[in-house]
């Protein structure tokens, strides 16, 4: 198998699911996770009639048994595991006194143990090749903070955190770590549908695939760290 086998969590819609359709479009192999089979499952034969490769496996990110099961079924296909992204994601925003205990545990578990429960099984895959690429899809509230956010941006400040270690853990091992700072995309995120009028001045959910497809196609020497990207439209 000569093209490149990379998981994509979060991809039933919004920004894994532009991932997805490009890095297929570019020749990669894509393991496409999420919750919803049905949307996977549809993303699978929409790249499959393209002339893609895809396969989909229902998974929650925030299960261990689960994740585990995802990457030992890919391992057992493929052998190998060449990049992954970690993109699931989702928002709570209310003030501090407002959350519930179950806001937080949720958030927490998709957006920062989803990220680490995903790495922490194909990591043994790659160290043992030598080789390898984990991208994670953070935000710019991984480094500001603002009223309504005290949630999302603890989860997206420890998704950085985790990573920026993570990084220094693994690249003398061969294993490149990236990290995708989006500012406003117009996705599902907001509650709204994507292409929605109010989101029509925000990044195109293929911008962020872009910055993830350059990621990943530099060449072997070359590290990038970071990305942060904002439309036009957002003051930082
Ligand atoms: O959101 P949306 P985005 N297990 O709602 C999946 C970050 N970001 O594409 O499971 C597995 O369209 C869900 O699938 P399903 C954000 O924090 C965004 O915008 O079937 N998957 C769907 O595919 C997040 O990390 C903006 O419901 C789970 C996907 O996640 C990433 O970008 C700005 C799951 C969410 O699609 C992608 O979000 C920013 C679970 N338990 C950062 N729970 C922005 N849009 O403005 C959810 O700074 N998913």
């Amino acid at each position: 198998m000569d093209k490149k086998i990379t998981i994509i969590s979060g991809a039933s819609r919004g920004i894994g699911r532009a991932v997805s359709l490009r890095l297929a479009h570019e020749g990669h192999f894509v393991i496409v996770l999420a919750r919803n089979a049905e949307e996977i499952g549809e993303l699978e034969h929409e790249i499959d009639e393209a002339g893609g490769k895809a396969l989909a496996i229902a998974c929650d990110i925030s299960d261990e048994k689960q994740v585990e099961e995802a990457v030992n079924q890919v391992i057992r296909d493929f052998k190998r595991i060449d990049c992954v992204v970690n993109n699931a994601g989702i928002g709570v925003f209310k003030h501090a006194d407002q959350l519930e205990a179950d806001d937080w545990d949720r958030v927490m578990d998709i957006n920062v143990k989803g990220s680490f429960l995903l790495t922490k099984a194909v990591l043994p895959h790659m160290k043992a090749v030598g080789k390898g690429h984990i991208l994670g899809i953070a935000s710019d509230v991984s480094k500001r903070t603002f009223a309504g956010g005290s949630l999302y941006t603890a989860s997206k400040y420890a998704q950085h955190a985790f990573f920026e270690s993570l990084r220094r853990e693994v690249r003398s091992l061969g294993i490149k770590v990236s990290v995708v700072y989006p500012g406003l995309v117009d996705t599902y995120f907001h509650g709204e549908a994507q292409g929605e009028v109010k989101q029509a001045e925000y990044l195109h959910a293929d911008d962020i695939a872009q910055a993830v497809s350059y990621i990943l196609n530099t060449p072997p020497h070359v590290l990038v760290d970071e990305i942060m990207l904002h439309p036009m439209c957002q003051e930082w």
